[in-house]
Formats: structure tokens, C-alpha cells, sequence
């Protein structure tokens, strides 16, 4: 697929999707899902990929559903928000959360609506100290989509989540890491540099654990205690078969630094 609206490119271990329409805070068209959700199998497709970066060109992050996209038709009332949702963001979304390897939010800039959920989609979101984030569906009249009433209250608890959904209210870079929405807040000068550096100390930790770690935890959302035991015993058995768990081993006997190979 050749994409318009974003870039893939990778960078040793490392992929990075860049939202790019940084004229309107890189909204999501269908186009822009479509590419995106192709660029995040493409990561997921390739083994010497380690982890995946996502984030955006200019100014912004991602301010959510372009409200000037023209598919979305010229009467706005008319929109087919069920198909559309399970077409486009539905599914990047998953694609996003069930990628076996770690996923980073970039969050340069602005996060608002379904770009806020794009960002709670990654398993870490390194935030700029000029970036913000707005759940503004209310704004519109609409509730939080694209898993926003899902993840966002497993990041920062039910009343953090609901309060800033019902008000809309923009939050700031250190409230978000206040509420433990950003993983790190880095200065805006900088960010470029520790993105890079977060993200390649995560493609040199041991993939298969951390894909582990990922689908584990979610499905013990769902599950008791002894359910989690079990499942966390199956896992552990198949992840003692790897070769980063013996490199891991043989490195901390001989006393020195491990080299993963997400194998
Ligand atoms: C935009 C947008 C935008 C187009 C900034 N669209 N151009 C799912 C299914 C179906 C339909 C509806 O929605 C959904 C899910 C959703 O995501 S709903 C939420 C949609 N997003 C919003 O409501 C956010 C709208 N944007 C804003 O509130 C502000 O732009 C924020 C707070 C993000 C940033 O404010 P500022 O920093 O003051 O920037 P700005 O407003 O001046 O925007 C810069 C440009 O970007 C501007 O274009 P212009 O040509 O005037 O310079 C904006 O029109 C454009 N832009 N967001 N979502």
C-alpha cells in the first residue's frame, strides 16, 4: 500500500508510523485509519521489528475524526457512525492493543477525541511538555469512542476517566503524568531524542515476555485469580522455552548484560 497521510519507516529494530496531516493536528479520514492500520500489521509482520512507535507530524498528535473529512458526506447528521466505527477505528485499535510487541505513543502534541484513545492503545505513551490531551467528544455532542470508555479508565481509574469525559476539560502534559496517563514527560526540545532512546531500550528487552505481558494482563481483566494463576503458568512454561529467557539466565550467572534477541 503506497500511503498519503502517513509514513512507516523503520529504523533498526525500531518501526515509526508518523501521523502526517499536520494541517489539522493530523484528524483521522478513513484513509488515514486504513494506512495506519496497514502500517501497523506491516510492524507486526516483520520479526526484526522490537517495537513500534506511533506519532505525529507537526504540532499536534492526532486531534481525532477529521470533522471536515468529505466522506463524511455533507450532512453531518447523516453520518453511519456504526459502520464506520467498526470499519475503521474498531479495528485499528485492536490491531494496535494485540500487536505482540511494544507499542509506543508518541504524543508530541495535542491528543484530542479518538486521538486521546489512539494514544491509550499503546502500552506506554511518552508525552512532550507541549502536548495536551482533550477528550472532546462531549464538545460534539458524541461519547468517547474507539475503546475511550475501555482503556482510558483502566489507565487513570473510573472517576479521572469519566470526569474527563463528561467535561471535555483540557488536561496538560504533568497533569496527564499526574494521573498517570503520560509514562514520562520530556521537555519539548528533546523529545524527538528520548522518543527514540525509550523506544529502542524496549526493542532490546526479550519481545516474546513482553507480548506475553501484554495479552496476559488484558484477559485477566476478565478473569478470577485462579484463572489468571493457570493462564500465567501456561505462558510462563512457553516463554521458558524461549532463547531470551536462557540468554537472560546465562547473563545474570556470567555477570553481565544480556542481549536479547526476541527469540
Ligand atoms: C481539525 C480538527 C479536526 C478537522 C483541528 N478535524 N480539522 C468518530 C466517528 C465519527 C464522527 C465523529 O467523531 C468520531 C471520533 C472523534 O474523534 S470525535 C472528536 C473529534 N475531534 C474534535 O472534536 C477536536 C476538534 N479540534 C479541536 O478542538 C482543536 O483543534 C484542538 C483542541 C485539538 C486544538 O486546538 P488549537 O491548538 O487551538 O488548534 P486549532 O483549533 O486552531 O486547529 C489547527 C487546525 O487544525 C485548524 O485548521 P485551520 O485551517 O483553521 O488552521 C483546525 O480546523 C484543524 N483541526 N482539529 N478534528
Amino acid at each position: 500500500m503506497t500511503y498519503e497521510t502517513i509514513r512507516y519507516e523503520v529504523d533498526g529494530p525500531v518501526a515509526w508510523l508518523t501521523l502526517d496531516r499536520p494541517d489539522s493536528l493530523n484528524a483521522l479520514t478513513g484513509q488515514l485509519s486504513a494506512e495506519a492500520g496497514d502500517a501497523v500489521a506491516a510492524a507486526g509482520a516483520d520479526d526484526a521489528i522490537r517495537c513500534l512507535v506511533i506519532t505525529g507530524e507537526g504540532r499536534g498528535f492526532c486531534a481525532g475524526q477529521d470533522l471536515k473529512d468529505p466522506s463524511l458526506g455533507t450532512d453531518l447528521t447523516k453520518i453511519d457512525f456504526e459502520g464506520m466505527l467498526r470499519r475503521t477505528y474498531n479495528r485499528l485499535i485492536v490491531s494496535i492493543v494485540d500487536l505482540p510487541k511494544p507499542v509506543v505513543a508518541g504524543v508530541n502534541g495535542v491528543a484530542a477525541g479518538a486521538g486521546v484513545s489512539l494514544a491509550c492503545a499503546a502500552d506506554v505513551r511518552i508525552v512532550s511538555s507541549a502536548a495536551s490531551f482533550i477528550q472532546a467528544f462531549v464538545k460534539i455532542g458524541l461519547l468517547p469512542d474507539s475503546g475511550g470508555n475501555y482503556l482510558l479508565p483502566r489507565i487513570v481509574g473510573y472517576a479521572k476517566a469519566l470526569e474527563l469525559s463528561i467535561t471535555g476539560d483540557r488536561i496538560s502534559a504533568e497533569e496527564a503524568h499526574r494521573i498517570g496517563l503520560a509514562t514520562a514527560v520530556v521537555d519539548a526540545e528533546s523529545f524527538r531524542g528520548e522518543l527514540a532512546a525509550y523506544a529502542a531500550k524496549l526493542a532490546a528487552l526479550p519481545t516474546k515476555a513482553i507480548a506475553a505481558s501484554k495479552r496476559v494482563m488484558r484477559k485477566a481483566q476478565g478473569l478470577t485469580l485462579e484463572e489468571t494463576l493457570d493462564l500465567e503458568a501456561q505462558v510462563q512454561a512457553e516463554l521458558g522455552a524461549t532463547h531470551d529467557f536462557a540468554e537472560g539466565i546465562f547473563a545474570f550467572l556470567e555477570k553481565r548484560d544480556a542481549r536479547f534477541t526476541g527469540t
